[in-house]
């Protein structure tokens, strides 16, 4: 198969790529830090092609999907795996630049890249769309405002992708992961390792081998077999009662 993965510099995207790589499969790797993809070029070998890519530019990840290289061209699965979370303060408090970011990143990003690669999927009749959305998505909490709202858009989005593209042969999959330790929390307070090392301390969290193990398993259902969510914690989380302030 191939596999397009945006954010393969890191956490889920990383994992995700070297796993299908390693069980043998093509795999375009897309994000910003350049470096960071020619080491896993490196790593890799020659069935991983690293591709620059900013997903909230439009018009480059449109010229991208059409420059790829012939043997990487025809995705049959593309992960929406770049995103992020920036900040975890109340919602009155936060700096819009941020608000934007998250927007422009989880949801408009994502939408680019699913609009420029699933016509392709739709002509071969063949295809998989899995998308990494969050139990941020369906769960709220303080400090989650807009994050969580992105997460909602990638569910009802995924869902709705399915609607339209149900009997065509393209699968659509939204994976909602809990507390996972990646760089998630090192972008979301801004590089403060000591408060992002305090996020997972004392428990054992998700990793993003186990989000790779997921998305690998969606992947490779037989045909007729369309996960439409998963949603996956560690064992140490769980849900919280309503909050009542008297
Ligand atoms: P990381 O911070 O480790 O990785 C995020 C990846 O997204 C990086 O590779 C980064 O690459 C990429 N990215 C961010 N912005 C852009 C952009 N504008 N264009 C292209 N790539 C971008 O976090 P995770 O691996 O944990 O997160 C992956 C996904 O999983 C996200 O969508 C996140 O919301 C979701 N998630 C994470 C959970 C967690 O607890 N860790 C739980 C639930 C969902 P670069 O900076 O090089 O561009
Ligand atoms: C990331 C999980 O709970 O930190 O999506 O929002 S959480």
């Amino acid at each position: 198969m191939n596999i397009l993965v945006t954010g393969a510099t890191s956490g889920f995207g990383a994992a995700i790529a070297r796993r299908f790589v390693h069980e043998g499969h093509r795999v375009v790797a897309t994000g910003r830090r350049a470096e960071r993809l020619d080491a896993l070029a490196t790593e890799c070998g020659e069935r991983l092609h690293p591709l620059v890519l900013d997903v909230r530019d439009r018009a480059a990840v449109e010229a991208a999907v059409a420059a790829l290289p012939a043997e990487f061209a025809q995705v049959d699965v593309l992960v929406n795996n770049a995103g992020l979370a920036l900040g975890l303060k109340p919602a009155h408090e936060t700096d819009m630049a941020d608000w934007e970011q998250m927007v422009d990143t989880n949801i408009k990003g994502l939408l680019y890249i699913t609009r420029a690669l699933t016509p392709g999927m739709v002509d071969r009749g063949r295809g998989h769309v899995i998308n990494l959305g969050s139990v941020a998505g369906e769960w709220p909490y303080p400090g989650g405002n807009v994050y969580g709202g992105t997460k909602a858009f990638v569910r009802q989005f995924s869902l709705n992708l399915r609607a339209d593209l149900v009997g065509l042969g393209v699968r659509v999959s939204n994976i909602e992961p809990g507390m996972a330790e990646t760089e998630f929390s090192l972008v979301r307070f801004q590089g403060d390792a000591e408060r992002a090392k305090s996020v997972y301390a004392g428990v054992q969290p998700l990793t993003a081998d186990d989000i790779a193990d997921t998305v690998y398993w969606i992947a490779t259902r037989p045909a007729h077999v369309n996960v439409n969510t998963i949603s996956l914690m560690p064992e140490c989380q769980a849900f919280s009662p309503f909050n009542v302030k008297r």
